[in-house]
């Protein structure tokens, strides 16, 4: 049966069956009338229900473009590809990849048709070809024929994407703010081991200067990969070390696996089997999935009492200081099941008697045990009803419900304090509690040009702050890569320099002396911007519109723009992503732009571009940044971390040919205070009035901090203007 009611703005809901209820959606449809089982179309899609599949057809024109899926391989406008939305942990992100640890149903479609969107709210795997079988043609396949369909499309007007956008979010809900702190930057690696390592890191960015905010904690802080253990031998005293380092300004951020290794005596481990919260197989045993630790029970998060217990387990964390966490493996991954692995034994031992069989054969079934479909059939999830679903049928939803379990830990222990809460995998409606990092990228040049399109696809999804390991995450990254990316870095929302073991080093100080100094000038101009990346963040959370928009969204553009995007609504990055180049070509839309040339915070080299297409010097030293044409920028001295000390004086750089407005936006960026109105605003309009400019400045909301504000502004030849104003007026 298919039902479909109008909800919301402009979206029509289109039921299929009974679908599981995966909780991405917010809103409820309330009371809809049943409708006519749609034998040709939904919306011009042609809809083909077969025995166990629906299949949704739409013919593309040369000019429709296809945006979303959020965390996806490949480009920006989604034709040309196939994409499978069934999460996995694939550490390849080779251009043939099909799926990734995320799966975000949502796609826009739009350009010769007017624009319009879908999210289909199906928790297994579903496939989307678009263009890649048939060139003109998208097709949509879900085997299944229970889930909900959106769509998001208005019969009386032309809709904007960035519309689109924000319906999507009236429907799965706003993404949940995290605390000021998750602007700076972030250094991880597999692993710093212990407290020694740690402190030693840590030490090493105050003696040098490069201001940090966060450390990570990989796999090895654990005894032996059990989760929620800590080896003592390695972090004697815990709680303390935490506290020492929060005093310097360090927010350290355990992994966690949901893997639960089999131990007798381990207390977890004990306690899941007893509560029977791990997931079963058939029979009714647990599922055994060998993981870091060996083999492990997963627990079965699809059922609120393993989620109430494994918020429980999170709260000696808590109570030790921790204030983020990060969740790996949830897609879930699965290395091998000793069944499977058997199977491998079993064939090299037929191998040791029969020559006939060929050795590819062992090398396809070897490659085949890791996160291998069939053990997802195998083992099953408890409903909140006591009913038994297998893994496959809900498989997208586990790390998001995992996530779920830990965002009840901090709302439980720290009602108050906003979070920090890292997950690699996800479904639609994650935004709302956690965030993700895109996961094992490689040093490679490429990877630059997949972290900008992912940044501006999870941005449509609603995951607004977000982020792939900066310098990458598999192979040895070159120095120049580096600094590329870390000036690519200065835009993600996320900035976290992350490398795997075995790699070269990738602290800012494992290179070059030369190299070393034009990481710190990035990373403090990342610090200097932190006033208008907040504000604007903050923002655009609260307007429900994407902090990070390709500029197809805000202007017109003839054709994709896949390598620069819109930072807020007054920043263009550029970032170069080739290797030896000393510059790039930049289409510049619309309007006229600052190019500015950044070699410190406080060094800009500043040119007036008008619309069109410019090649932009950029030499290695200097991260380049656009200004908008009348619009405002907010920036800082560079502090060693957020919150080190208040922030008095705000710095304006504005680039003005007639009128610019913005609206600074402040809070206390840990608590949900804000959420109670305890904000405070400045609005500042500054006119070009030919030769000098008018300032106003408005206060609103609490009083700012702010006493003074510098202004530097730049006229259309590109001119400085400078002065300041004390506050308040
Ligand atoms: O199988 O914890 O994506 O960030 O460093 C690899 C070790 C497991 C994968 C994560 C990566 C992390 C690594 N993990």
């Amino acid at each position: 049966m298919i039902m479909n009611a109008q909800i919301l703005n402009f979206t029509r809901l289109y039921r299929f069956g009974r679908p599981f209820s995966t909780g991405a959606v917010v809103c409820e449809a309330g009371e809809f009338e049943p409708a006519a089982l749609p034998t040709n179309a939904i919306e011009g899609m042609n809809v083909n229900v077969g025995e166990n599949s629906v299949v949704f057809t739409l013919a593309l024109s040369p000019a429709d473009r296809v945006y979303g899926l959020g965390e996806a391989v490949g480009a920006l406008n989604k034709r040309g590809k196939k994409y499978r939305l069934y999460t996995t942990d694939d550490p390849v992100h080779t251009p043939d990849k099909e799926n990734l640890y995320g799966s975000h149903p949502f796609v826009m479609v739009g350009g010769a048709v007017s624009p319009f969107g879908i999210f289909i709210d199906y928790p297994s795997e579903i496939l989307f070809d678009i263009g890649f079988t048939k060139h003109d043609v998208m097709e949509i396949v879900i085997p299944s024929h229970n889930f909900n369909i959106y769509l998001f499309a208005s019969p009386e007007r032309t809709l904007t994407f960035m519309e689109i956008v924000r319906e999507y979010l009236l429907l799965t809900g706003a993404p949940c703010c995290l605390p000021k702190w998750a602007f700076g930057y972030q250094q991880s690696r597999w692993s710093y081991p212990d407290a020694v390592s740690i402190a030693e890191t840590a030490a090493q960015f105050r003696k040098l200067d490069i201001p940090c905010d966060a450390i990570y904690m990989d796999i090895d802080y654990m005894d032996n990969f059990k989760v929620f253990t800590i080896d003592e031998k390695k972090f004697p005293n815990f709680a303390a070390f935490t506290g020492t380092l929060k005093k310097e300004g360090f927010r350290l951020i355990p992994i966690i696996d949901p893997g639960v290794k089999c131990e007798d005596g381990y207390g977890f481990y004990e306690e899941g089997k007893h509560r029977r919260l791990f997931c079963e197989t058939k029979d009714g045993s647990f599922f055994k999935a060998a993981v870091w630790p060996g083999l492990t029970h997963l627990p079965d998060f699809l059922n609120p009492q393993t989620r109430r217990w494994w918020a429980g387990l999170c709260r000696a964390f808590l109570e030790s200081g921790i204030e983020g966490f990060w969740l790996d493996m949830n897609e879930p991954s699965v290395f091998y099941t000793p069944e499977a692995m058997q199977a491998v034994f079993n064939l090299v031992e037929d191998m040791r008697t029969n020559p006939d069989i060929p050795k590819r054969q062992l090398q396809e079934m070897v490659n085949a045990l890791s996160n291998n479909r069939s053990y997802f059939k195998a083992f099953y999830h408890r409903t909140h009803l006591g009913d038994r679903v297998s893994n496959d049928e809900v498989h997208n939803l586990y790390g998001t419900l995992m996530a779920e379990a830990v965002a009840d830990a901090f709302a439980t222990h720290l009602p108050d304090k906003r979070y920090f809460l890292l997950s690699r995998s996800s479904y639609a409606g994650l935004h709302r509690i956690a965030t993700i990092w895109t996961g094992d990228n490689m040093s490679w040049w490429e990877h630059m040009l997949s972290h900008i399109r992912m940044l501006m696809s999870l941005n449509m999804a609603g995951i607004f702050y977000t982020g792939a390991d900066i310098g990458g995450f598999g192979c040895d990254v070159s120095p120049e890569l580096m600094v590329r990316w870390v000036q690519l870095g200065v835009f993600s929302p996320l900035f976290r320099n992350h490398s795997a073991f075995g790699t070269r080093r990738q602290e800012p100080w494992a290179f070059d002396s030369a190299t070393l100094d034009i990481l710190r000038a990035a990373i403090k101009l990342r610090y200097a911007l932190i006033p208008y990346s907040y504000s604007e963040y903050m923002q655009c959370v609260s307007e429900l519109s994407s902090f990070i928009r390709p500029l197809m969204f805000d202007f017109d553009c003839q054709f994709d723009v896949e390598d620069q995007f819109m930072y807020g609504r007054s920043v263009m990055a550029a970032p170069v992503h080739e290797p030896n180049a000393a510059g790039r070509y930049a289409l510049l839309p619309q309007v006229h732009w600052l190019y500015c040339s950044l070699l410190r915070h406080d060094d800009w080299a500043v040119s007036v571009l008008p619309p069109g297409v410019h090649y932009i010097d950029c030499p290695l030293e200097r991260t380049p940044l656009l200004i908008r044409e009348n619009s405002i920028v907010t920036l800082s001295e560079p502090l060693n971390y957020v919150g080190e000390r208040e922030v008095e004086c705000l710095r304006v750089v504005a680039f003005v040919t007639g009128t610019a407005s913005y609206t600074y936006y402040e809070d206390d960026g840990l608590t949900y205070a804000y959420k109670r109105g305890i904000f405070s605003l400045i609005h500042i309009e500054i006119v070009n009035s030919g030769g000098a400019y008018d300032i106003t400045i408005k206060a609103g909301g609490v009083p700012s901090k702010i006493k003074r504000i510098d202004f530097e502004i730049y006229g259309s030849d590109a001119s400085l203007w400078q002065c300041s104003r004390e506050l308040p007026i």
